[in-house]
């Protein structure tokens, strides 16, 4: 029952084996790219001279920044330094399977071709070029799947006015409703046209005025237009909030769930989930903001998700120039090196059907067992229950003493160094 009140869905597919078809990629990946990209890296979290706080591509809201002050910042948007190949092989070169990029934010700034406004990169700013499509070719060529999000909120389309008092909400004109809904699926039709994204992943969603059956009515459109879509379940009302997951008193649109900043303590058999997360405090770039993870953490988030049945997507904000941040780059190439060694423990892996134990997390592939193994037991000695026939430290020759007995193993471990990564043993278990 757990998992029937929890599951995210329902308009999807004439069958579950269709579902399942349209999902496998996506369950495979594990690993994703966020990149929250705008007009707000400009300000940088920084307005008039003043740190604005909060995350920074809230300032418009945050800062009680009037439209017409923040409208011109695109006059001043001209990203020379954007080089998409070299985003993509940043994406790449960390073992990322699929990147998810801002076409637009609540400030309703779109980074794509759009022929429903002017307020685009390709109208409103000296660059005068799509951002995204050449992003999407890049990641295409490198085998990553691309995909967009997209926010319901939209601070600037006139249909809406930020409420004075709750900066998250908007007011919405109901006589200019329609022609707002109408507005989103012209530039989603675009953005389909122009990029073909495989994920539409939609925010901004809480405003009081967007309903369930909008949702299920703008997830049947997209769904119609490319039947591979997949969505997140933000195009409905169904996230309990950060939490992300559905809630469990209807069914609701969308195909995964979206716990943000945090990982559930367990996964739920059946229900595909996302969770999502900042290197700093951040979503989009501020440059004051230098509390950064440390790899070794970020890395044991991605195995943590795994492990739970879940896929990880890691956010970096590029410069107003086009650059990812030098530490996001450097954390992205330990992802890299360390998924190098590590990633068939973390591609297309099961959550693993062991609960977690103190010293690090396990991830399961058929009769593959994965022990992520992030301190070193006092003991120097870790128990799997059930019985192996051997393990290795993967990656390496190392082999692992093992006693098997009652079902379990007992593995003694060699020297490992946990340091700046987890080191992870392979138990090769009988069929
Ligand atoms: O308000 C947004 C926020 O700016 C950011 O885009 C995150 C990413 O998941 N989502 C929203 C809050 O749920």
């Amino acid at each position: 029952t757990l998992a029937l009140c929890l599951s995210p869905l329902v308009v999807r597919a004439a069958s579950p084996e269709e579902h399942d078809a349209r999902m496998a990629w996506w369950r495979d990946a594990r690993f994703g790219m966020f990149i929250h990209w705008g007009l707000y890296a400009i300000p940088a979290g920084e307005w008039n001279g003043k740190p604005v706080p909060g995350i920074g591509e809230w300032i418009l809201a945050k800062g009680n920044i009037p439209l017409a002050d923040y409208v011109p910042l695109a006059k001043q948007f001209n990203p020379t330094g954007y080089d998409p190949q070299e985003w993509a092989q940043i994406a790449a070169d960390a073992g990322i399977k699929y990147v998810v990029i801002t076409s637009k934010h609540h400030d309703g700034f779109c980074l794509f071709d759009t022929a429903a406004t002017d307020w685009d990169v390709v109208d409103a700013t000296p660059y005068g070029k799509d951002l995204l499509a050449p992003l999407a070719a890049a990641c295409r060529a490198r085998g990553i799947h691309f995909c967009t999000y997209y926010s319901i909120m939209d601070w600037h389309h006139p249909s809406q006015r930020i409420d004075s008092e709750k900066h998250h909400n908007t007011h919405i004109d109901p006589a200019r409703k329609p022609e707002y809904i109408a507005y989103m699926k012209q530039q989603l039709r675009e953005l389909l046209d122009s990029c073909d994204p495989d994920v539409l992943w939609f925010d901004g969603e809480w405003v009081e005025w967007w309903t369930e059956a909008d949702g299920k009515d703008l997830y049947a459109y997209l769904r119609d237009l490319k039947p591979s879509l997949i969505i997140n379940n933000r195009v409905g009302k169904g996230r309990k909030g950060m939490e992300g997951l559905n809630r469990g008193d209807q069914e609701y649109a969308g195909d995964f769930g979206t716990p943000e900043q945090q990982i559930p303590e367990t996964g739920i058999p059946g229900v595909d989930w996302e969770s999502c997360m900042t290197m700093n405090d951040t979503w989009g770039f501020k440059k004051n903001d230098h509390n950064w993870k440390s790899s070794k953490m970020l890395i044991e988030q991605l195995i943590d998700t795994s492990s739970k049945g879940g896929n990880y997507l890691l956010n970096v904000g590029p410069t107003a120039e086009g650059r990812i941040p030098a530490p996001s780059v450097e954390r992205l190439a330990a992802l890299g090196r360390w998924m190098r060694v590590n990633g068939e423990a973390i591609y297309g892996s099961a959550a693993s059907p062991i609960a977690s134990p103190d010293w690090g997390r396990f991830t399961a592939k058929r009769e593959r067992l994965y022990a992520h193994v992030f301190e070193t037991p006092a003991s120097g000695q870790l128990v799997v229950p059930c019985a192996a026939e051997n393990a290795v430290v993967l990656g390496s020759d190392v082999e692992v003493t093992i006693a098997v007995e009652d079902a379990q193993t007992k593995a003694t471990l060699p020297e490992l160094d946990t340091q700046d990564a987890p080191t992870v043993l392979l138990f090769q278990t009988a069929q």
